[in-house]
C-alpha cells in the first residue's frame, strides 16, 4: 500500500509507508488511520477485513485494535462495534481482523458523502501498528468482492449466505469460548463476534457452564464470567443453551463430588442443590432457554447400560437416579426452560439408543420431566449414515420429544475407519470441501425431514472456525495434526462450502457437492 492513507485522531503523528504497508505510532486512544472510499457506495453489510502487524510495545501496553467505517461529514456516524482484542496479537505476526459494517441506523448506504475506513488503538496504547492489506466484501455477492487501497488482497470463497439464522424458524447455534480459550474469546475476539452476530441466534459455552467452572467448591458458585457471557449474547439477540448441569467426564467434576465420602443421599441433595441454583440463578437472569440436564450417562461399551463407572453413578449408591433427581430439581427450579438429555453415538450405536428409548419411556411413565434428547453428532463424512441418523431420531420424536442437534461437526478425516491411516488426508482440497458441503446438507436434511417443526429445538455447531475445533487435539490418532476441518469457516473465518451445504438444505434447495 502506497498511498491514499492519512493519520486519524487527535494529536496523531501521522503515517508511514513502508516495505510492509501503512505504520502509525499508536501513542494514545483514537490514534489510527484512515482510508477513504469515494460515494456512493453501499456498504451495509459489507465486511472489512485487514492483516495488522503489531510492535512489541504495543502487545506489551495490553492495548487493543478497533477497526470501523465512519461516514464523512454530517454526524460523522461510524460502525464501533468492532473490536480486536490484545490477546489476538502477538508482536510481529500478522493478524487477520473483520469488521461487518452493521451499524444499527443503517446508515451506509451512501449515495452522497463518502466513508472513510480504518482502525484505531484503543486503551492507552504504545508502540507501532502497521496495516499490511485491507479489504471489502460487499454485502452477499461474491463478485462485488472489491480490493480497496490494497495491494495484497486475495479473493476468498463466499458461500453467499447473508445470515444462517435468518434461514431457519428454529435455533441455528455455535458452541464459542470465553475464558477457557482466551484466543478465541467471543467477549474480546473481534472476528468471533462478528462471524457468530452474523449467522447464529443461540450460543452455547463450549466450557464455562460446565460443573467445575460453576461450582468449583461445594457451595461456592462462580458466575461471573458465565453472566458477562450471557450478557454479551442478550445484548445481540443471541441466547443460551446451557451446557451442561451434570456431566461424568473427569476434570469436569468438582473434586468435592469426585471425592465425595458421604451418604448416597446426601449426595443426592449436592447434585440437586447444583442443578436448582444454576438454573434459578439463569431463570432470574435470562437469556437461557434451554439445558442439557445430563450430558453422557449412557454406556458406549455395554451400551444397554448407564455409565456405571461415573462418579454420579457410584456416589449415588450405584444408581443412575442421580439423572432423574436432576431433571426434577431442574424443572422445579424453573417451570418453563427446556430440558434435554444430550449424548454422542445416539444417532449410530443401536444398542445405546434403546437405552435411550427406554429410559425415556420410564420417564414419560413415571412423569418424570423432560422435554428432549439433544444428538451431539460429533460425525464424519462417511459415518454414519443419514439413515441412521433419521431412524434414531424418529424414535426421540415419536415419543413426542423435542430433537436438538447440540454439537455437530463433520470430520474430513475418520481414524476408525479401516483404512486407516493410509485413508489419510492430509489437504482440504476443493473436492473434500465440496464433499463435505453435500455432507453437511444432507444432515441438516434429514433432521428436516425428519423432526416435525414443533419438536426442533434447533442446530448447533460445535465451533465456529477450524482453527479453533476441539479434534485436532482430542483426536490422538491425529497426532496433533489439524486435519479435521470440521466447521463452517476456515481458520481465517471466512465461509467454507460447508456453510453453503448447510444452507441449501434450509433453503430447500438440492445437495449437491457441485
Ligand atoms: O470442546 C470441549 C473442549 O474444549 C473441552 O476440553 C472438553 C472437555 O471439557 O469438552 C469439549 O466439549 C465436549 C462437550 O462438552 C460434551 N460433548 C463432547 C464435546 C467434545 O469433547
Amino acid at each position: 500500500m502506497t498511498s491514499g492513507w492519512r493519520g486519524n485522531g487527535n494529536g496523531n503523528t501521522g503515517i508511514t509507508y513502508n516495505s510492509d504497508g501503512v505504520s502509525f505510532n499508536a501513542s494514545g486512544d483514537d490514534i489510527g488511520a484512515v482510508t477513504d472510499i469515494a460515494a456512493p457506495i453501499q456498504l451495509e453489510d459489507a465486511i472489512i477485513t485487514m492483516v495488522v502487524n503489531v510492535s512489541s510495545e504495543f502487545k506489551a501496553s495490553g492495548a487493543n485494535l478497533q477497526p470501523f467505517a465512519q461516514i464523512k461529514g454530517g454526524s460523522w456516524a461510524g460502525e464501533w462495534n468492532c473490536w480486536a482484542g490484545n490477546e489476538l496479537f502477538t508482536a510481529g505476526t500478522d493478524v487477520t481482523i473483520t469488521c461487518t459494517v452493521a451499524e444499527a441506523d443503517k446508515k451506509f448506504d451512501q449515495t452522497a458523502s463518502d466513508v472513510q475506513i480504518g482502525v484505531q488503538a484503543k486503551t492507552s496504547p504504545t508502540g507501532v501498528v502497521t496495516i499490511k492489506s485491507v479489504t471489502v466484501t460487499l454485502k452477499q455477492s461474491a463478485s462485488s468482492s472489491s480490493s480497496v487501497a490494497s495491494s495484497s488482497a486475495t479473493s476468498v470463497y463466499s458461500a453467499n449466505v447473508n445470515s444462517l439464522r435468518e434461514l431457519a424458524t428454529f435455533p441455528i447455534g455455535a458452541a464459542v469460548s470465553n475464558t477457557d480459550s482466551p484466543t478465541y474469546n467471543i467477549l474480546t475476539n473481534a472476528s468471533e463476534k462478528t462471524v457468530v452476530e452474523k449467522h447464529f441466534d443461540q450460543m452455547t459455552a463450549g466450557n464455562i457452564m460446565k460443573m467445575s467452572y460453576l461450582q468449583p467448591t461445594q457451595g461456592n458458585f462462580s458466575f461471573t464470567n458465565a453472566d458477562a457471557f450471557v450478557d454479551y449474547a442478550v445484548s445481540k439477540n443471541i441466547n443460551i443453551h446451557g451446557h451442561a448441569l451434570l456431566w461424568h467426564s473427569d476434570y469436569q467434576v468438582p473434586g468435592f463430588m469426585k471425592n465425595w465420602s458421604g451418604s448416597a443421599a446426601d449426595f443426592i441433595t449436592a447434585v440437586e442443590t447444583h442443578v436448582s441454583t444454576i438454573v434459578d440463578h439463569y431463570e432470574a437472569k435470562g437469556g437461557v432457554v434451554s439445558w442439557d440436564v445430563v450430558n453422557e450417562a449412557l454406556n458406549d461399551n455395554s451400551p444397554s447400560n448407564f455409565r456405571t463407572d461415573s462418579a454420579f453413578y457410584t456416589k449415588s449408591g450405584n444408581s443412575a437416579v442421580y439423572i432423574e433427581k436432576a431433571f426434577q430439581a431442574a424443572r422445579a427450579a424453573n417451570p418453563n426452560v427446556t430440558l434435554y438429555y444430550n449424548d454422542y453415538n445416539i444417532d449410530q450405536n443401536n444398542a445405546k439408543t434403546t437405552k435411550l428409548v427406554e429410559m425415556l419411556t420410564d420417564f414419560q411413565a413415571r412423569s418424570i420431566p423432560i422435554d428432549g434428547v439433544g444428538f451431539q453428532m460429533h460425525v464424519f463424512m462417511d459415518y454414519p449414515s443419514i439413515a441412521s441418523i433419521s431412524a434414531a431420531m424418529k424414535k426421540v420424536v415419536d415419543k413426542g420429544l423435542k430433537v436438538k442437534i447440540t454439537e455437530l461437526d463433520v470430520a474430513v478425516n475418520n481414524p476408525y475407519s479401516g483404512g486407516w491411516p493410509g485413508s489419510k488426508i492430509s489437504t482440504f482440497t476443493q473436492d473434500v470441501a465440496l464433499t463435505q458441503k453435500k455432507r453437511y446438507c444432507e444432515i441438516v436434511k434429514a433432521y428436516l425431514d425428519t423432526v416435525p417443526a414443533n419438536l426442533r429445538g434447533g442446530i448447533t455447531v460445535w465451533g465456529t472456525t477450524d482453527a479453533s475445533t476441539w479434534l485436532t487435539t482430542a483426536t490422538s490418532q491425529y497426532n496433533g495434526e489439524a486435519i479435521a476441518w470440521p466447521l463452517l469457516f476456515d481458520n481465517n473465518y471466512n465461509d467454507k462450502p460447508a456453510l453453503r451445504g448447510f444452507a441449501d438444505a434450509l433453503q430447500g434447495n438440492t445437495c449437491t457437492n457441485l
